[in-house]
């Protein structure tokens, strides 16, 4: 991970309002899709006016966590690693009135957290997770992570992947979130993915995110073999189609695709922090 040393001339107007400015530049290595996705989270902020005082940035452990680590203006709060929705229930329950927005990997949220992650979805805790899907251990090297492609070489499989990918949307969906949806990191998304940040928050009850993007500095290395930014993010939108659009495609160009879109929303089931309440109120306990 390559960390900046100076400030940018020019800053941009979001960043000015939602980042503290001694906690600039940020830590992405050059190419990667973190900040693209930190963009849309500020455009959100700004489109919704949320209150930074109101709207609290909850992270796990991992370069998509390290990069909104103490650099947000409102609160913010560090989670350990998998511990991410263990963290935000217990905020949510104390503060149902705020909004959290959590930023997690796919090795936080699939493998460590996974446990975590699918009760987080059971419970319908009313939080967005965002989940930044890098195919790797980003931050630690570049491990082998559950979402890491099948015959991908990584530091741990250096022999290729013996495991097929996990598809977290679809466990997302069968665990009961309220909000599911999957974007990339690439401009051409950015207006899909604000869409759906907006939605996430807006619906009540879970709402999960993914995010593809392009980790040049380790998948690019060892699954890409290469350390051409244009090839790690041709890979992304070589991996990625719209869910729209699937039905064009044969069963070979469709085969191991990620979709893109909206795959659920719904507002049929209430959450745990609002049944927790109308518990207290039924049994007397509310202060
Ligand atoms: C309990 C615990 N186990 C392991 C680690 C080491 N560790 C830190 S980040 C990480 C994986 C990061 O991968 P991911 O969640 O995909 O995030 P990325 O860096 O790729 O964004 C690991 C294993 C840790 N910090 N804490
Ligand atoms: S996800 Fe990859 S490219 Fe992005 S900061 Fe981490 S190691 Fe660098």
């Amino acid at each position: 991970m390559t960390v900046g040393t100076e400030r940018p001339a020019k800053i941009h107007p979001l960043i000015e309002k939602y980042v503290r400015p001694e906690r600039m530049p940020h830590l992405a290595c050059p190419g990667c899709g973190i900040g693209n996705v930190i963009h849309a989270v500020l455009q959100v902020m700004d489109d919704l006016k949320l209150d930074p005082t109101n709207t609290v940035w909850v992270q796990g452990v991992g370069c998509s966590s390290r990069i909104t680590y103490t650099r947000y203006k409102g609160d913010n709060i560090d989670a350990h690693h998998g511990r991410i929705y263990g963290v935000a229930t217990g905020l949510k329950l104390a503060r149902p009135d705020m909004n959290f927005i959590l930023f997690t990997g796919d090795g936080d949220t699939g493998s460590i957290g996974g446990n975590h992650f699918i009760h987080a979805c059971r419970r319908n805790l009313d939080v967005t997770a965002l989940m930044f899907n890098n195919g790797i251990y980003g931050m630690t090297g570049g491990q082998v992570a559950p979402t890491t492609p099948f015959k991908g070489t990584t530091t741990t499989t250096p022999y290729g992947n013996l495991e097929d990918p996990f598809d977290m949307c679809k466990l997302a969906e069968a665990a009961g979130a309220a909000y599911v949806a999957r974007w990339t990191s690439m401009p051409k998304h950015f207006n899909g993915l604000v869409r759906s940040i907006k939605n996430g928050i807006q619906v009540k009850g879970f709402s999960y995110i993914e995010i593809m993007l392009p980790c040049t500095t380790q998948f690019g290395r060892y699954v890409l073999k290469t350390e051409d930014m244009g090839k790690n993010i041709k890979y992304i939108e070589d991996c990625t189609c719209l869910a729209t659009q699937a039905d064009k495609l044969s069963p070979e160009e469709r085969a191991g695709k990620m979709l893109l879109g909206e795959f659920v929303r719904r507002e049929d089931r209430s959450g745990i922090a609002e049944r927790y309440y109308e518990l207290l109120d039924r049994v007397g306990g509310k202060e």
